[in-house]
């Protein structure tokens, strides 16, 4: 967008986590390894030394998860030196009933913030140079719209927008909620829109001038996909590049950004 060189930053980009998606019974393995996917995300963020982490939305599975989980993923999240946004999905919607009322997370996490303004928000990260918009889900409205009529663009150097719901491919039926669109995409003229709601990581149209992509979640549930148990590390470039590379939850190396699936059709 500007041709005047900015500061190199990088981020890390996941969503889908659903802590707490086995929170019944007795506890099981599978909540035990939910919990410990996320340490691993965690680990990766501390590793690469990224600036900011973004959470593009289903961090909780629901609103009546344990308590345990709540504290859990707020040390978890402390335990990153650096700022943490969450931009609500459908599971984990803001308004009435929100998970995010349960504990008080800016005294166990500090470093979180919360995007809670259903209107949608821009969250500065000043220290940074970077601001980060999103409109969080509130409940279950099938015709909402991450990313309808986005604000423009701030006066941070990097824009980065993030938005939680179903990427419309242009020849696609019209059969799910919560739809995004290529043309919307390109309106919201950020540098980078990480997406979530999405299980497989892919890339997506969004025009020659934005780069946009579903982290998938990361215990690699994705269905169909070739990577799994991967987040995305988003390189922010001082000529204004945006460089993504997957990175694994295990021993896998990382994939480099045009190695990462780019969804043709759906
Ligand atoms: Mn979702």
């Amino acid at each position: 967008m500007t041709s005047e060189r900015r500061p190199k930053r990088r981020l890390l980009h996941t969503s889908d986590v659903h802590l707490g998606a086995y929170d019944y019974g007795d506890g099981s393995e599978a909540r035990d390894q939910l919990h410990a996917n996320f340490n691993r995300v965690i680990d990766v963020a501390i590793r690469e030394e990224v600036d900011f982490a973004l959470i593009a939305g289903d961090f909780f599975d629901n609103a009546r998860v344990w308590d345990d989980t709540l504290h859990h993923a707020a040390a978890q999240i402390s335990r990153l030196d650096a700022p943490v946004v969450i931009a609500p999905g459908n599971h984990d919607h803001v308004g009435p009933r929100s998970v995010y009322d349960r504990i008080d997370f800016a005294e166990h996490a500090p470093n979180l913030r919360v995007m809670r303004t259903p209107e949608g928000e821009t969250v500065a990260l000043e220290d940074l140079d970077v601001e980060i918009w999103a409109r969080s889900h509130t409940e279950q409205l099938p015709d909402f719209q991450p990313f309808n009529d986005p604000p423009p663009r701030g006066d941070a150097a990097w824009q980065i927008g993030a938005g939680h719901g179903h990427f419309i491919h242009p020849r696609a039926l019209l059969h799910h909620s919560f739809h995004i669109r290529e043309d919307h995409l390109i309106e919201t003229e950020r540098d980078y829109v990480a997406l979530g709601h999405w299980e497989q990581m892919t890339r997506v149209a969004a025009g020659e001038l934005t780069v946009a992509a579903y982290s998938g979640a990361p215990e690699g549930l994705g269905h169909g996909s070739e990577v799994g148990g991967r987040v995305l590390i988003v390189d922010l470039h001082e000529d204004g590049r945006v460089e993504l590379q997957a990175h694994s939850l295990g021993d896998e190396p990382p994939l480099a950004h045009d190695e990462i699936p780019f969804l043709e059709a759906l």
